[in-house]
């Protein structure tokens, strides 16, 4: 109940202040256009229908494609009739229709069409009807009609997740241009907020901050489960704790900090997709409040026997599948600028050997067909081991 009324509260709050519904998934009618009449007495043959094309475009928001559709009904064309002067008649002209890029098309019976991740990507979703011809005793098909949902994920190097509170959406202003909003209470953030770091060199990376999760997530608890499809297509992720752990209110039992760090496994875990084989660092923020070394040393220990520690929790803790962290941070989000600008060099370095080891797969598969880049494989794997070598803990 409590929970209830401070997820209402909040969301009343930041709405207000929100530029218009964040969608992240549609529903769309398609329908191909009818083929035209044919002409029996002169054998004329009419125009084919035309197709739904869906073609993705990097200025495209879901929310813009509603303003296109606000009837989310799209038809194509019809093909042109055949006539005495003009015996094949033209095919109906293609509804091409601009979608976000990084949106999977299906039917509502879940068949997938297809993906579309890059710009000038495109998948037919509803063809047109045959033109009137003798096989069809010279009238025109039908085009073919399906419902379609639109499911967006957001393509982004970095995904962010942690519980409420923990400072996502604080690291994300500090470390992007992004201007998210931050506040002393849970769910400030509730819909998926961008950011792109840049650097000196004008490289870009994206960075996701999603909605905090909560504790049983995967049952639709919260915000958080919701839009954890955005971290899918991530290629790091970042834990993001709070070292004084997190309580949800003074009803919920208070959470330590190593608690959470499995809870999150727990939860990532849950919702399954291999998420948890992604590679993922570990941030400890508010290391400026009260107590936090004292905290920071027991945390430490804890995560030092990771796996074994979590043994120890009770059952409802406990991940069967305890992540590997790449890396262990600790530090203070809003009072260590210098903390946050290394912390945006050390992901772009981790996104780089990653790169790179994915790229070393293909020499170690033709290292089986007795080809070996010896060479390579050196290089990566020294990156690798400086890189360990390099870890806090
Ligand atoms: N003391 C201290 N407070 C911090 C730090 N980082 C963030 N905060 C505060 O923690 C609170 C929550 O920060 P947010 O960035 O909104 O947290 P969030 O994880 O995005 O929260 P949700 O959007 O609710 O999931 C705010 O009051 C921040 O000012 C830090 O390094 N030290
Ligand atoms: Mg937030």
């Amino acid at each position: 109940m409590v929970f209830c009324t401070v997820l209402r509260f909040c969301s009343k709050k930041t709405r207000g202040k929100s530029t218009g519904k964040f969608i992240d998934s549609l529903r769309l009618m398609v329908r191909g256009g009818p083929g035209g009449m044919g002409h029996p007495k002169y054998g004329g043959v009419g125009g084919r229908g035309g197709n739904v094309i869906l073609v993705a475009d990097e200025e495209m928001t879901l929310n813009k494609v509603l303003h296109k559709v606000p009837a989310r009904l799209v038809k194509a064309g019809e093909g042109e009739n055949s006539h005495a002067h003009r015996l094949c008649g033209d095919n109906g002209a293609d509804f091409i229709l601009p979608v976000p890029t990084g949106i999977s098309v299906f039917s509502t019976t879940g068949v997938k069409f297809g993906d579309l991740n890059k710009a000038d990507e495109q998948v037919i979703v509803a063809k047109g009807g045959l033109g009137g011809q003798p096989a069809t005793q010279f009238n025109g098909l039908k085009g073919e009609e399906i419902k379609v949902v639109l499911d967006l994920k957001l393509i982004a190097d970095i995904g962010l997740v942690g519980f409420p509170n923990a400072g996502k959406s604080s690291l994300l202003k500090s470390i992007s241009r992004a201007k998210p909003r931050v506040a002393a209470y849970p769910f400030t953030t509730l819909k998926p907020q961008l950011g792109v770091i840049m650097y000196d060199d004008f490289r870009q990376i994206t960075m996701a901050d999603l909605p905090g999760l909560i504790e049983g997530a995967h049952q639709n608890r919260g915000l958080g489960h919701r839009f954890l499809k955005h971290i899918e297509r991530t290629k790091l992720l970042i834990f993001l704790v709070d070292i004084n752990g997190f309580q949800l209110s003074h009803e919920y039992p208070l959470r330590q900090p190593f608690e959470t760090v499995a809870l999150l496994n727990k939860e990532l875990e849950l919702y399954g997709k291999e998420i948890l084989s992604k590679p993922t660092l570990l941030v400890v923020n508010k290391m400026d409040t009260e107590g936090a070394e004292e905290k920071w040393k027991k945390l430490k220990d804890l995560l030092s026997n990771y796996k074994e520690n979590i043994r120890l929790l009770p059952k409802v803790m406990q991940p069967q599948q305890p992540i590997t962290f790449d890396e262990i941070w600790n530090m203070s989000v809003q009072q260590d600028p210098e903390a946050v600008r290394t912390l945006a060099f050390k992901l772009r370095q981790h996104l780089d050997i990653h790169a790179d080891y994915e790229r070393s797969q293909l020499p170690i598969q033709q290292i089986e067909d007795g080809i070996k880049d010896m060479k390579q494989r050196h290089q990566i794997q020294n990156a690798l081991t400086e890189h360990s070598s390099s870890k806090l803990m």
